[in-house]
């Protein structure tokens, strides 16, 4: 680590105390750009770095809301408007019971540099609440979003923010946020993405993350003059990222073989097929089940639950070629990295935000596999949101196959850009740095141009 990465890394720290998963993803960036810093002096003179980790804005609200039994609970919402150089702020909300500033402040941060590499106009945001949407009936969820957005609406706008989902924030979750932004504003405008197909959503934005991660593996895998064809597939999540992630290996060729939720994982032997793939959908989408029901219904497979005191996720250690880890961040340490590689596992796209800790990114990189770090395997999703914005400007969807085209190309572009970007900094095949770096440029030049701002 440079001097320059250790000292700004101490006043990451110092100025946000308890909050280790954004210095996480402020130490791997911030080493990646050591390379581009030093060949760049006006960055560093621009502070452009120091500007970059703060967030432009961060808006903390209380969101109270009564449950059917007529209880009221109080939640905390969050929206981290982080950078807005390259375009308005952009990027999911999270509801899940584990988020905090910290972990928001994380997934924003990576966004920015995500946004830029789409080659689309979009700066970088994230919110959310430690509202957990499980075992909430529909319409305490809509009263949550409702109440949630009586205070966002006034902070986002069509040119402003624009939110989309993640974990824990699907359709249903847009379509309750959308009516109450649209009842507050008196405007039907394309405030978020990820709405439903007749009332301005863009067909594939569902499928967008997982197709895109795979199609960031394949793409790997043509540097090798391979493909994803018979290759066996170890995929975590069983939720939007996972489920696209399996259809589209299926539709390659490939074979699946695991998925999990937060409560354990399920290993199919067989393969996880189309039909078995239904199941799932329904499952998760429409029932809200567990994936230990899998086993229920497919005899052969295996359930392992969950067990937190271990060192390791059993998930993790089983024979593959590819890994697509697509449920949360830190999700494979140092052990499970290192039982991948030893189980001959040598491609990992990563669908999730952040999902390998530090220690297990080093494995892979000392072990030369191709290594798709999130903010480029899983930039699929947040480009046809960008995809979604165009459409929602012109007032006209395009088809299926245009946004799919349009998907696939945006992919293999930045693909070529983590390509590009390493080799030109010397550290051929580090996707790391290649993303890392590719990304900042543009958002970084734009910030020259705009002044001290
Ligand atoms: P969903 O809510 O649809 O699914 C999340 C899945 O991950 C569920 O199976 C969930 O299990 C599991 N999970 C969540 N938290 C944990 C945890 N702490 N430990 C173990 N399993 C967990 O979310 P998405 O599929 O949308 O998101 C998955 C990942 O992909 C996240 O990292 C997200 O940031 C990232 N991502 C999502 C994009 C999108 O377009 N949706 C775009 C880019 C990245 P359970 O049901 O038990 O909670
Ligand atoms: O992490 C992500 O890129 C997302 N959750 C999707 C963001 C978006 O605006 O579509």
């Amino acid at each position: 680590m440079s001097d320059y990465v250790k000292s700004l890394m101490n006043e990451v720290k110092a100025k946000n105390p308890s909050e280790p998963e954004f210095h996480q993803a402020v130490e791997e960036v911030a080493d990646s750009l050591s390379l581009v810093l030093e060949r760049h002096p006006e960055y560093r003179s621009s502070k452009i770095l120091e500007r970059v980790i703060e967030p432009e804005r961060v808006i903390m609200f209380r969101v109270p809301w009564v449950d059917d039994q007529s209880e009221v609970h109080v939640n905390r919402g969050f929206r981290i408007e982080m950078n807005s150089a390259i375009g308005p702020y952009k990027g999911g909300l999270r509801f899940h019971p584990s988020v905090n500033l910290g972990i928001l402040k994380f997934l924003a941060f990576e966004q920015v540099f995500k946004n830029s590499l789409t080659t689309l106009p979009l700066g970088g945001g994230k919110g959310g609440s430690d509202f957990d949407p499980k075992g909430k009936s529909d319409n305490e969820v809509m009263r949550f979003c409702q109440s949630f957005m009586n205070e966002l609406f006034r902070h986002v706008g069509p040119n402003t923010d624009v939110p989309a989902g993640d974990i824990g924030v699907g359709g249903r979750e847009v379509g309750f946020l959308f009516g109450q932004y649209k009842r507050l504003r008196n405007e039907f405008t394309g405030v978020l993405t990820g709405k439903g197909l007749n009332w301005g959503g863009s067909l594939i934005r569902p499928e967008a993350t997982g197709y895109g991660a795979v199609y960031f593996a394949n793409e790997m895998l043509h540097t090798k003059d391979d493909s994803l064809e018979g290759k066996s597939c170890l995929v975590s999540g069983s939720g939007n990222v996972a489920q696209f992630t399996v259809e589209k290996i299926l539709d390659l060729g490939g074979k699946v073989i695991t998925l999990s939720d937060s409560g354990g994982y399920i290993y199919d032997e067989k393969g996880i097929d189309t039909e078995k793939l239904e199941y799932v959908k329904e499952l998760k989408n429409l029932r809200r089940g567990r994936i230990k029901e899998y086993t229920e219904e497919f005899k052969d497979a295996v359930y392992t639950p969950l067990d937190a005191s271990s060192d390791h996720n059993p998930l993790w250690n089983h024979k593959g070629d590819c890994a697509f880890p697509s449920a949360t961040q830190n999700e494979i340490n140092g052990k499970d990295a290192q039982n991948l590689v030893n189980n001959g596992v040598y491609v990992i796209s990563e669908g999730a935000n952040m999902p390998t800790t530090p220690d297990g990114v080093d494995i892979f990189l000392n072990n030369d596999i191709l290594y798709g770090p999130g903010k480029a395997a899983n930039a699929g999703g947040v480009a046809v949101s960008g995809l979604e914005m165009v459409q929602n400007s012109m007032r006209l969807p395009w088809s299926r196959e245009e946004v799919d085209n349009r998907l696939h190309h945006i992919m293999k572009s930045i693909h070529k850009t983590c390509v590009e970007n390493a080799e030109r900094f010397n550290t051929p095949g580090n996707y790391v740095n290649g993303a890392n770096i590719g990304g900042f440029l543009k958002v970084a030049d734009a910030m020259l141009d705009q002044g001290v701002v």
